[in-house]
């Protein structure tokens, strides 16, 4: 790839940030306080542009409802795009409601799912409003004991729910269905893996698309392999980025994981190139989405590093000679294909992103520029520390 190719690639990367991860949210033990964490949805987005005015590449921002819910938001829409940021996925929660205990949508009492049906329909309607291409969906249903529930019919009331979501969307509109292994469910969950989404979508339509979040696998599985599968039947929605050691550790992606997210923007990148329409547009359509929850970090600059280890993984991911390592395939030669990859992993991206920032005005290190910006003391002064909710996930304020 020539040096404007590689420019006019780096201008196309986009990563959504996410709203919670501004906020002060922690672990199922404790939720520390950060100085200067935002308060309400408005900081979230204020947070949100500062990271995109920094990188670049971050130009929208995942809002989460009840936490980010607000009584208009045509007004919410109007101030992101002021602030230089537009409003991205939908995230309805429905596990934080005490009527959820037994689930949401595969909840055996059929009034409690009509209540988290009537929240996923409220918000196929926000939707609308903010003008978000994207539903992203995440159950917390699952089971903690065999013979809790009926296995089968839970599946059936999970599948009857996406349908009717999916058939309330807009035009143009799309449900992101994510899954996760375990948790908070211990002995079944609902949607435990990419193979119950895809069913589900297959099923339910077009537009209808897997989400395949990084902590939401046991220890060694091959996301890339997943990726590139689902890449290939035209149904791979969305990421949700972080990095896991042990299990849904929401930690800022690239830091335990950089040669997964390699391999990722790698087969991204290779199907953004397929003969195959169908995997090309499901290329290009995919919503690179940051889902972490920062307990320790500063969540500003946690959100900037998770971004540029983004980028810096697909800038190595843009340098692999393509000609060269399908030759090494077609070959059978094992090692040097293996070489070819491993070539572009070990270059260091980190001058070629210094002039790519420069070119666009931006700042060649955001994080250092960040830090001496006096953002953060900003912040501190101004909204001073919230108290933090005790654990888990944040709570509506
Ligand atoms: C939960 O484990 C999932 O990753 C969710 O995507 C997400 O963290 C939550 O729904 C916040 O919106
Ligand atoms: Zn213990
Ligand atoms: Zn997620
Ligand atoms: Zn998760």
């Amino acid at each position: 790839m020539n040096a404007d190719a590689l420019s006019t690639a780096l201008d196309q990367q986009r990563i959504e940030t996410p709203s919670w991860g501004y906020g002060n949210s922690g672990t199922r033990f404790k939720t520390f306080s950060a100085p200067g964490a935002a308060r309400d949805v408005w900081e979230k987005i204020e947070d949100a542009a500062e990271v995109h005015r920094l990188t670049g590449i971050a130009p929208s921002v995942a809002l989460h409802i009840p936490w980010d819910a607000v009584s208009n938001y045509a007004e919410l829409r109007r101030f992101a795009e002021s602030r230089g940021v537009t409003l991205g996925a939908i995230n309805p929660n429905v596990f934080q409601d005490d009527a959820y205990k037994l689930g949401s949508i595969a909840h055996p009492d059929e009034q409690v799912r009509e209540q988290a049906m009537t929240h996923l329909l409220d918000c196929v309607e926000i939707m609308k409003q903010t003008g978000s291409r994207d539903l992203s969906l995440w159950f917390a249903d699952g089971t903690n004991y065999a013979g809790q529930d009926d296995l089968r019919a839970r599946k059936r009331r999970v599948r009857q729910a996406l349908k009717r979501v999916h058939d309330a969307l807009p035009e143009g509109g799309r449900m992101l269905v994510e899954y996760k292994l375990f948790e908070p469910a211990f002995y079944a969950t609902d949607l435990f893996d990419w193979g119950a989404a895809y069913a589900h979508c297959l099923a339910i339509g077009d537009k209808a698309q897997v989400l395949v979040d990084l902590g939401h696998h046991a220890q060694s599985v091959n996301i890339e392999q997943i990726v590139a599968f689902l890449l290939d039947e035209g149904r791979l929605g969305g990421f949700h980025f972080n990095a896991r050691r042990y299990a849904d550790d929401d930690l800022i992606v690239g830091t335990t994981n950089p040669f997964e997210l390699f391999c990722i923007y790698a087969e991204l990148l290779s199907a953004e190139r397929s003969e195959d329409t169908l995997t090309q547009t499901t290329a290009h359509n995919v919503a690179y989405m940051i889902d972490q929850s920062h307990n320790i970090e500063p969540k500003v600059e946690a959100m900037l590093q998770s971004v540029l280890n983004c980028q810096e993984a697909y800038a190595k991911a843009l340098l692999i000679d393509r000609e060269r390592l399908h030759a090494a395939q077609q070959a059978g030669d094992v090692l040097e294909a293996q070489r070819t990859l491993m070539d572009a992993f070990r270059t260091d991206v980190r001058p070629l992103l210094a002039g790519w920032r420069r070119s666009k005005g931006l700042p060649e290190d955001p994080v250092a520029v960040h830090r001496a910006s006096g953002y953060q003391d900003k912040v501190r002064r101004d909204r001073g520390t919230a108290t933090a909710a005790g654990g888990g996930f944040p709570v509506k304020s």
